[in-house]
């Protein structure tokens, strides 16, 4: 039902980066803003307990994603082709690591949800698909020192799964570590659409820049500490980074009933 939601792409009303209050998390929903900045959401000690307890778990990569990202967890958009069931089967795997390195310092997605049950709805919680398959995995870990200019919807990330049938859709970066220089993931105001797969560059997940070209575009940086909350159906990259940029993540989702939930 891609063609039925509607494309939100006026000016934004702010350039800056916004606070967490009630009001702007559903301008960002509407795209009318284009962040939020949590600033301090975690303090340096607890992100230095998270970076080593990374460290030591050590990332995976990503299969056929060039240039290389590192990660712990498992992705929803990895699966997209492949049988449901697997990625359903390492949900458990993925979330005891995430429990294993959080419980050393604290859980961001924990710290998150409660903020948004006072900000945005009372019913947040990780996705779910069915009896059969059970909850998603929440809460990826990434080493993402460069991505390509792309977008997150599951609309079209997810067609067959519970997750497809969200109306707009949210990403959270938490800057366990920021790098020494660079490392910004500039997003575009221009809502991903149909047509805009034939500037899909074949056999990757990038976008020819020509779509972005004389879009709106806001600068988040990176700040260890801080967690940015930006609309995943706008284009974005993260621009290349000089030392360590690790990030906890996951998207939000509002359900066609305002439920939101939480994947990666
Ligand atoms: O690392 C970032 O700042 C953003 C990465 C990204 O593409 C996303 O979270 O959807
Ligand atoms: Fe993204």
């Amino acid at each position: 039902m891609i063609e039925k939601l509607p494309l939100l792409t006026t000016k934004w009303q702010n350039s800056n980066d916004c606070e967490m209050n009630p009001e702007n998390f559903q301008l960002l929903l509407r795209n009318e803003i284009p962040s939020i900045r949590i600033s301090k959401f975690a303090s340096s000690e607890e992100c230095n307990k998270l970076a080593l307890a990374i460290n030591k778990v050590g990332f995976d990569f990503y299969e056929n994603v060039e240039p290389p990202i590192g990660k712990i967890g498992v992705t929803q958009f990895e699966h997209i082709n492949r049988d449901k069931i697997e990625y359903f089967e390492a949900v458990k795997k993925a979330k005891e690591t995430y429990d294993q390195v959080t419980s050393l310092s604290f859980d961001p997605l924990k710290r998150l949800t409660a903020i948004l049950r006072k900000n945005a709805s009372s019913k947040v919680q990780i996705a779910y698909e069915n009896e059969v398959y059970g909850y998603y995995f929440a809460g990826l870990i990434r080493h993402i020192n460069i991505a390509l200019l792309h977008l997150d919807f599951a609309p079209l990330d997810a067609p067959n799964w519970e997750i497809g049938n969200i109306t707009s859709q949210l990403v959270w970066n938490f800057y366990v570590k920021a790098p020494s220089q660079g490392g910004v993931c500039k997003v575009y105001n221009r809502q991903w659409q149909p047509e805009d797969e034939k500037y899909k560059t074949p056999a990757s997940y990038g976008y020819d820049h020509s779509l972005v070209a004389t879009s709106e575009v806001k600068h988040n940086i990176p700040l260890t500490g801080d967690l940015v909350i930006f609309n995943s159906r706008n284009f974005h990259e993260v621009v290349p980074a000089i030392g360590e940029r690790i990030t906890i993540s996951s998207f939000i989702g509002k359900m066609p009933g305002g439920d939101l939930v939480f994947w990666s």
